[in-house]
């Protein structure tokens, strides 16, 4: 069979203007290369990212000299690949120029079989500075363009904001929660590949129609060929083994072959069913010789999403083999400034940890960039949805011809790329743009459009939509047909008129609810403002003490220390922080404590958001809270650090996200039990009320038994509060709600009659003890009197089966430590060495 493979390395770089030559790494980039070769600062460490903006004002080389092995440089066909370059490059093969590349989106392919020869060839890329570059597009455009999140004046711009201008990830000129690095490599793979007669390009498993019996399905094989000859497609996978007569022209073929997989294994995401994937061999034969093979993995199921008027709006969810799923989970974004440091391990951390919080959702966010493969393919296995943002964030973006044609290209490739996980079930064209310019409604917006003089507020909104209502939806259903692609998140519906528009309230469409934070509202407002898919909501904290000496000196941890204000890039979000703190916590002692307690107060803000939301199934069918995770270490909306380390808000996203969760909420003196299910069968149980006083007295017991259908969310009890509290001081007591099926508990949460600030709260003193007979991995800890927000770190990293939860006197409880061993599976139960364990009484100022 023909089809060699051989990446290229041994590569060099150094900057355009000097000439000495240091060893880089392929895939990379300036900055990191920098950083192996002790030529600069750590970049995250305090505020040495400020010293670092020059980087991307140069030109920078890479070169790589390398043989090339028999079986390649004997093909008749040999193409250099590049699956990526960051960002305006030039590259030169044995000094002949064989492509320029502008979009760090892309893959570039090129035929070099006439330049190569056996030993000693020399491969050159030439990065232009893309501030250089761009420059002078902004010059030429004549105005400038929006872009919130760009922090120019950080890279010593002005306000000439530079991001729209490159096909390049939003992130890396700076956010909300992110340094400026712009960054400039060859940042994915580079290989030859060597090939005779023919090779298959591609094959796309396009399912057209999937159902319990019977999975129709076309296999898309794209074909290049040398010549004109007859041969056969031989398509395999369970079930199937077709052979399909071809007649090849020269150059590429397109071929369709429709197979039937009976009885399906269907995909499920996680919660539903299995997550089966089918592996489909293509092989091009001629006579009886394979000549070119190619393997994909997918997975059967139908998927779309349901935009239905119903009597309050119109719906808003996504539908999986036949089965409304209520999309829990949260947004993603790139996991690091520097792409490559990413490693699969990393991937696997985070993917894990969703899954581990009882997710079934992530949304890959579009001012980050198109993930790489080990991503889906995770989440292909797992069962995580992925809401798929193209790479367009808070900002307006040129329209001249050759930029639509760039995207247009990004578009197709990146769709090809991966249309064939079932994990992706939306391609969304842009994040909060058509909020921000808000072209119908003239007070609405972040106050963009008025900027302009009529004819070029036309001209840019024109440039919108021919991106985002003509390209990429025209690409979706050129590439990935029958996949669903919605314009814009948040967006009511594309009316053309005022009502196109996300607003707090919409009955239609999704939204992002930022009143509490970035408007500074009530937690109380998360029961308020909620619609039908709520695709972003936030509350910021800091990451633990551990995270933060990581980039900070003893002398710099103060809230307005100038460390702690860089590592903070939502304007004056520590402050905010703190404001809201003083409204619902007591004051912490000091500022080790004030970061332990900004965890527990976002945990505390977003639990509000996901059981709200859930409680209100089916009108609301998504809660994905804004972030899961960083890219650097930082004070962030983020659920778990940098680092990994799991902030008290991830903890408290595994219990509120439990597939059938009890969430307790209420009004006006009652208090309401709801039983919330997201599984398939009738869930029948009892719930349990236990009123305890703070030294573990119970005070009241009451039980219920409950029948909850399938996939709904249910009220199972109200209760007037008076009666339950009785006479007992309500600062003095708490509930417990225990929700138990078939004698096992499915659920426990407490509730408090007092805000969090009038809680008075003991100090206790808590044990723990190994499980007897046990693997030394799990323990039980027990308190005297109530422990609040209990944390339990260990030495090593990784987590505990729960953590930041409440520990009630008498009530046990049994823990497990999974430690994150990097090259193992991910979370494997290990002794977790001595621990600490501290609550929230020894963090206040009593
Ligand atoms: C939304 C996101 C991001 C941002 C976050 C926090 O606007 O889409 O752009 O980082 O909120 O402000």
């Amino acid at each position: 069979m023909s089809g060699a493979k051989c990446l290229i390395g041994n590569w060099r770089f150094k900057s355009a203007d000097e000439q000495y030559w240091l060893p880089a790494a392929v895939p990379g980039c300036v900055h990191t290369d920098l950083l192996t070769n002790e030529r600069i600062a750590h970049p995250f460490y305090g505020t040495n990212e400020g010293d670092l903006q020059w980087i991307d004002k140069k030109d920078w080389e890479y070169s790589s000299v390398f043989d090339v092995p028999d079986d390649i440089l004997t093909s008749s066909n040999v193409n250099l690949v590049f699956a990526g370059l960051d960002t305006y490059a030039d590259v030169y093969l044995n000094e002949e120029k064989i492509l320029s590349a502008d979009n760090m989106f892309r893959a570039w392919r090129a035929d070099v079989k006439r330049l190569l020869k056996a030993e000693g060839n020399t491969l050159r890329v030439y990065f232009r500075s893309p501030i250089q570059e761009d420059l002078p597009k902004l010059e030429r455009l004549g105005y400038a363009l929006p872009a919130t999140n760009d922090q120019s004046e950080r890279g010593g711009l002005g306000d000439n904001k530079l991001s729209v201008f490159a096909r390049k990830a939003p992130y890396h000129y700076g956010w909300d929660w992110g340094p400026r690095f712009v960054t400039s490599g060859i940042w994915r793979d580079v290989w030859l590949e060597g090939w005779s007669r023919a090779r298959i390009a591609d094959v796309f498993i396009h399912q057209k129609e999937v159902t319990a019996t019977a999975a129709k399905l076309t296999a898309a094989v794209e074909i290049e060929s040398e010549g004109s000859w007859d041969g056969a497609i031989h398509l395999v996978t369970e079930g199937v083994d077709v052979i399909w007569m071809v007649k090849l022209e020269a150059g590429v073929n397109q071929i369709d072959v429709d197979v039937v997989v009976e009885n399906p294994r269907l995909w499920w995401s996680r919660g539903l069913g299995e997550q089966y994937l089918y592996t489909f061999t293509a092989t091009l034969v001629q006579g009886d010789a394979a000549v070119a093979q190619k393997s994909v993995r997918t997975g059967l199921r139908s998927v779309r999403l349901v935009r239905d008027e119903d009597a309050q709006g119109t719906s808003f969810y996504f539908e999986l083999n036949g089965v409304p799923v209520f999309a829990k989970g949260a947004n993603h974004i790139p996991n690091d400034s520097f792409l490559t440091d990413v490693s699969y391990e990393r991937y696997k951390h985070e993917i894990v940890t969703a899954v581990e919080s009882n997710m079934n959702m992530l949304r890959v966010w579009g001012g980050g960039f198109y993930e790489n493969d080990d991503f889906y393919n995770l989440c292909d296995e797992y069962g995580l949805l992925v809401w798929q943002d193209f790479m367009f964030a808070c900002s307006m973006y040129p329209g001249d011809e050759e930029f639509l044609k760039n995207v247009r290209m990004e578009a197709e490739e990146n769709v090809t790329r991966l249309r064939n996980h079932p994990s992706i079930v939306l391609w969304c064209g842009n994040n909060e743009m058509d909020t921000a310019w808000s072209q119908y409604d003239e007070e609405g917006g972040w106050g963009w459009k008025q900027q302009y003089a009529p004819e070029i507020r036309e001209k840019i909104w024109r440039d919108y939509e021919a991106i985002f209502h003509e390209t990429l939806p025209q690409v979706v259903e050129s590439f990935a047909p029958g996949a669903d692609y919605w314009p814009s998140s948040p967006m009511q519906a594309l009316t053309r008129d005022k009502d196109q528009h996300a607003r707090n309230d919409s009955s239609v469409g999704d939204i992002h609810y930022w009143g509490v934070w970035h408007a500074v509202e009530p937690f109380s407002n998360y029961n308020v403002y909620l619609g039908r898919f709520m695709s972003e909501y936030g509350f910021q904290s800091f990451p633990e003490l551990k995270t933060v000496q990581s980039y900070a000196t003893d002398a710099d941890m103060a809230l307005e220390s100038d460390v702690m204000r860089w590592h903070q890039r939502s304007g004056d979000g520590n402050r905010l922080i703190k404001e809201y703190m003083d409204i619902y916590f007591k004051q912490p002692k000091d500022f080790p404590s004030f970061l332990y307690m900004s965890q527990v107060l976002q945990a505390e803000a977003i639990k509000m958001a996901m059981e709200a939301h859930r409680r209100k199934k089916p009108y609301c069918m998504g809660t994905l809270y804004w972030q899961i995770n960083d890219c650097w270490p930082v004070a962030s909306w983020s659920s778990m650090d940098y680092y990994g380390r799991w902030k008290a808000l991830q903890y408290y996203a595994k219990k509120s996200f439990r597939d059938v969760a009890v969430s307790i909420g209420g009004a006006d003196g009652a208090l309401e039990i709801h039983v919330i299910s997201d599984v398939l069968e009738e869930t029948k149980g009892n719930v349990h009320l236990q009123l305890f006083d703070f030294k573990g007295l119970l005070l009241k017991e009451l039980t219920y038994t409950v029948q909850v259908k399938a996939n709904t969310a249910q009220v199972v009890l109200s209760l007037p509060v008076d009666d339950l509290v009785a006479t007992h001081n309500p600062n003095d007591v708490v509930l417990l709600v225990t929700l138990e099926q078939d004698g096992e508990v499915i659920d426990a949460k407490e509730h408090y009659f007092v805000p969090a600030n009038q809680i008075a709260l003991p100090l206790p003193s808590i044990t723990a003890k190994p499980v007897e007979g046990g693997d030394g991995s799990s323990f039980v800890v027990e308190t005297n009197v109530l422990a609040k927000s209990v944390w339990i770190t260990s030495e090593f990293e990784g987590v505990f089966s729960d953590n930041h939860f409440d520990l009630i006197p008498g009530v046990p409880k049994t823990l497990q430590f999974l430690q994150r061993k990097p090259g193992e599976d991910a979370f494997s139960p290990a002794e977790p060495g001595p621990i600490t364990i501290r609550s929230m009484a020894e963090f206040i100022v009593q």
